[in-house]
């Protein structure tokens, strides 16, 4: 099938999301929804989606759409706000110089948005003051990588993960955060059951169960396990002297500071038996094929470049690299996180892999851009960015296609910087999200289907995004956006006309002066015409000029042993465990779940994604929550220096004592409580500028509520105006309305007052029951004899059949007999709860596979999909049905 197909209406574009960077088929239908489907011809993920892809249809609506420029809160036009953007910035850099104003951008650009936008802050304005997201996600990966190779480069491709003998999996929850690679390594270990594999991380995530070894260790020992590997690597005898010797420098200084780092020092450091520790050791130093997948575990870490730089010291300790089937893999997270460091999106980067301090790429690339006034020196890094807005020294900041006011650490200081801060434009695709409350300015930008452009995916495959909706009212492609704002400041060099123009551009620079000096190099992709873009098939850089058909093979860096330090010798770096840290009773741990996506500005708009995990909550280890006195509905409290959350408690084993678990995804939007970002400080790797955000030192107790609630309702809820007499509110969408569980400080004065103002209908029909008893209070409003929804306070956490009563949203008519069982919160017994969510994309609940398996039905994730479906479609829940049939195998009588 072409990219596009006529008589069909598809297209073949690219998942909006994460980093494996799945090709997706996308049909509009005539009633105007989207079919999604894995496109079975895109090397990334022949055919496949996770449940995340799978549900892209559903996030498509316009109605949280920002579709207009708004200035000052008021809807104006383009050249009002354009012009206003321009004439700030202009006259603010006349005013303070170029090193007063800022962009803070995103991964989740597309190449050519984040190109124009480089250029003109590091060609034209003049200052290196733009940084991204990705200094909160690959900035470690980076500077490891520099280390070892002089360059920026991830050496290996998703096949060497399959084709590996031992694959390494660290600091990385693939099994909810790449669940693509994920299902590729459980096919690829299911035709070779040898391939053993090795989940690092402190806590047991789903990921553990394709794991034959998992090590739980303490938060921020890797280091100590690495350099105790190599250590280890060395006393066995399983170097490759010969390769240390002719391509790699610094082996010996790396070696002498391992040495002092015994088995026993790596058991104190990482609470891990010594037994363990010499079975990953052993099977590393005699497995030639190996493969060490690492993302945010060892990125996001105080020691997150030393980490990198540990890993990579046994791969080339052991000639690792470069050869199928081996290497160091740092998986990305965003969809261009990839294309972001190509253009040098960073504030420490230039452009095409060139360097800010080197003379002669400055001298390459200001000629290529004409650029009268490139920066000289690195800017500010995101932490110290958004503290230059705070103190005042940078005046006008421009953010664009991330949501800082949630995902920065010590994130209600980064609300106070835009509060203080005299100028802030926002380009986003929705009109309210935590951080577009500060603009002045607020840009419509292009969304996910509308886009037009590339990205990089983890394996360094470059893919279009190709629109396959028309751009709904105003909205503009962010490269345009740009590049108007750079015209209007009189700047040339802007005048694309379209998005192949810009990526023709950014291939053109890539080759200037590279002969094979810079690893970055897709010349061979310059000169495309717009209908050679348009059917770019999903290409590997290098695409070198004049070098082949690309994208016909796998590329894999180093094979020749030739790295990009001048001398061509990888760098092996003498790191350090650290220092013991925090003396914190926890440490607070963040991150992802399965089928959420950063601050769910796409993801909480699919009712079916919602389900899985419907509120916030923390993590913690049974003995903590027993010290504590926290069971497991009670809210608990995380806080820290910074800030405090409340969330609910989730006590399981799986947890390491000591440590908490909070997830990054909620925001004011959702469950203003719960944003973690405020409780995370702000420390960060020295070398890396990476904030540590897996380990701030917290404090948790249970949080005193004097009642529980939790609703359906039909409508969206108000959460700025009701949670603001709340201590907790978490809001989900589900099918037909709304589910929300609540909690407060103060009694309870008028319930019904409550319920009728969540129902946001006064002159509503009640129905209502007292418990006299528990002091529990319930109520279903009604309007026209149709349901807006039920409401269940009570002093304890609220017990009931929440996916039942959910389920009850979608009743057309409700007799007596509906409305009480409705307020009884439970079916009759022949319509049993379904429990919590796992399989999104067939509604499979956790009761219905645990009674499936407890009766004897079903022993195996197939079986459980034969009878249920669940798990047949995406398989992202496939290692969740597992974990449950574990479970609920115990149980059954032998
Ligand atoms: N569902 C979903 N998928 C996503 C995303 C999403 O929001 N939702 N976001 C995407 C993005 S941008 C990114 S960057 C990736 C992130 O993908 P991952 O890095 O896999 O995700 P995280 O949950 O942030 O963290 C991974 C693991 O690191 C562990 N960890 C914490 N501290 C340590 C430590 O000291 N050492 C080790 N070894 N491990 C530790 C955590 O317990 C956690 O399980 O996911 C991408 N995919
Ligand atoms: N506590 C904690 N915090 C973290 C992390 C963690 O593990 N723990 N992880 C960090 C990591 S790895 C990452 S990558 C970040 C992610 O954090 P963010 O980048 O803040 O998260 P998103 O929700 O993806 O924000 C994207 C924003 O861009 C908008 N948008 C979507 N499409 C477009 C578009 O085409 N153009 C424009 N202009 N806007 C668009 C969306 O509406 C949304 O507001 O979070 C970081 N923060
Ligand atoms: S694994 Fe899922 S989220 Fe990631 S690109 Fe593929 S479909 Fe999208
Ligand atoms: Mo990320």
């Amino acid at each position: 099938m072409k990219h596009t197909d006529e008589t069909a209406r598809t297209v073949k574009t690219t998942c909006a999301y994460c980093g494996v960077g799945c090709g997706i088929v996308a049909t509009p239908q005539a009633d105007g929804s989207v079919a999604i489907a894995g496109d079975p011809d895109h090397p990334a993920n022949f055919g496949r989606l996770c449940s995340k892809g799978s549900a892209l249809g559903e996030t498509l609506g316009l109605e949280e759409r920002v579709l207009l420029p708004v200035v000052e809160g008021r809807q104006a036009g383009w050249d009002e706000a354009l012009d206003r953007v321009a004439r700030t910035f202009t006259r603010t850099i006349e005013a303070h110089g170029p090193d007063s104003v800022a962009f803070y951008l995103s991964g989740q650009l597309l190449t050519e948005d984040y190109y124009v936008a480089n250029k003109l802050m590091k060609g034209f304005i003049g200052s290196g003051n733009i940084d991204t997201n990705s200094r909160l996600c690959m900035a470690s990966s980076v500077a490891g990588h520099k280390r070892a190779f002089g360059a920026d480069t991830v050496p290996g491709t998703y096949a060497d993960l399959e084709n590996a003998d031992l694959l390494v999996l660290t600091g990385s929850n693939l099994a909810w955060c790449h669940p693509v690679i994920f299902q590729r390594i459980a096919a690829a270990k299911a035709v070779r059951p040898h391939m053993r594999i090795v989940v690092i991380d402190p806590r047991r995530t789903a990921t553990c169960e394709l794991a034959d070894i998992h090590l739980a260790l303490a938060p921020d020992s890797d280091v100590a396990l690495f350099c105790g590997l190599l250590h280890a690597l060395s006393e066995s005898g399983a170097i490759d002297d010969a390769y240390v010797a002719r391509h790699t420098e610094g082996f010996s200084a790396a070696l002498r500071v391992a040495r002092t780092i015994k088995v026993r020092d790596v058991a104190a450091r990482t609470g891990l038996a010594d037994a363990d520790i010499r079975s990953f050791y052993d099977l590393f130093a005699w497995t030639e094929k190996t493969v060490t997948v690492y993302s945010q575990g060892v990125n996001q870490s105080a020691s997150g470049t030393d980490k990198v730089n540990a890993i990579i010291n046994c791969h080339l300790a052991t000639g690792r690299i470069g050869k199928p089937g081996t290497g160091p893999f740092s998986v990305t997270g965003q969809p261009n996180a990839m294309g972001g460091r190509e253009v040098g999106g960073m504030a420490n980067m230039l452009a095409a892999h060139m360097a800010i301090e080197n003379p002669a790429h400055r001298e390459t690339v200001a000629t290529f851009w004409n650029a009268p006034n490139l920066a000289e020196r690195p800017g500010l890094k995101a932490v110290e960015l958004f503290e230059a807005v705070r103190a005042g020294t940078i005046k006008a900041l421009w953010i664009g296609g991330t949501n800082p006011v949630v995902s920065m650490p010590d994130a209600d200081r980064v609300a106070a910087a835009l509060r203080a801060c005299p100028f802030v434009v926002v380009s986003d695709v929705l009109r309210h999200t935590d951080t577009t409350a500060f603009a002045h300015v607020l840009l419509p930008a292009a969304a996910w289907g509308e886009k037009n452009g590339t990205v990089t995916n983890s394996e360094r495959r470059i893919s279009r995004q190709r629109p396959f909706l028309p751009l709904p009212g105003e909205a503009r492609p962010d490269w345009a956006i740009f590049a108007d704002v750079a015209r209007r400041m009189g700047f040339s060099g802007f005048g694309y006309k379209s998005a192949a123009e810009v990526f023709d551009e950014h291939a053109r620079l890539s080759a200037r002066g590279n002969e094979g000096a810079r690893d970055f190099d897709i010349g061979g992709l310059a000169g495309l015409d717009e209908a050679g873009y348009d059917g770019l098939e999903p290409v590997q850089w290098p695409v070198r000029e004049g070098a082949g058909t690309p994208g016909t093979d796998d590329k894999r860096f180093f094979a020749d042993g030739r790295f990009y330090h001048a001398d061509g010798r990888a760098r092996f770096v003498a790191v350090e465990p650290p220092q013991d840290g925090t003396c914190a009773p926890f440490i607070l741990n963040t991150g992802r779940v399965r089928d959420h996506w950063h601050t769910m500005t796409r993801t909480g708009l699919s009712a079916r994604l919602s389900a899985h995990i419907a509120e916030p909550f923390a993590e913690l280890h049974p003995e903590d929550a027993r010290r504590l006195a926290i069971s497991a509905a009670d809210l608990v409290e995380v806080s820290s220096p910074h800030g405090t959350a409340v969330v609910r408690a989730l006590v399981t084993d799986r947890q390491r004592p000591g440590s908490v678990f909070v997830p990054m995804h909620w925001t004011k939007r959702y469950a203003p409580s719960a944003r973690i970002g405020a409780v995370a400080h702000p420390i960060s790797d020295p070398h890396s500028g990476q904030p540590a955000l897996k380990s701030t030192g917290a404090t948790v107790r249970r949080f005193e509520a004097a009642w529980y609630g939790f609703a359906i309702l039909k409508t969206r809820p108000d959460l700025e105006r009701i949670g603001a007499g709340l201590a907790y509110v978490a809001a989900a969408r589900s099918g037909d309305g709304w589910r929300l569980e609540l909690a407060g400080t103060a009694a309870l004065k008028d319930a019904r007052a409550l319920a009728l103002e969540l129902c946001a209908q006064p002159s509503a029909e009640t129905v209502a029951y007292r418990d006299a008893r528990t002091g529990a209070e319930r109520f279903a409003a009604f309007f026209e004899g149709q349901l807006l929804g039920a409401v269940y306070l009570s002093p304890e956490p609220v017990a009931l059949q929440r996916n039942w009563v959910v389920a009850q949203l979608a009743l057309e008519r409700f007799g007596p007999q509906e409305r009480v069982q409705l307020l009884a919160g439970r079916g009759r017994a022949d319509r049993p709860d379904p429990g919590a969510i796992v399989c999104s994309c067939f509604s499979v609940g956790i009761n219905q596979i645990t009674a499936l398996v407890a009766s004897g039905q079903a022993a195996s994730v197939e079986a459980v999909g034969a009878a249920l479906n669940a798990g047949t479609n995406c398989g992202s829940c496939r290692s969740e049905i597992s974990t449950i049939i574990g479970r609920a195998a115990i149980k059954v009588p032998a």
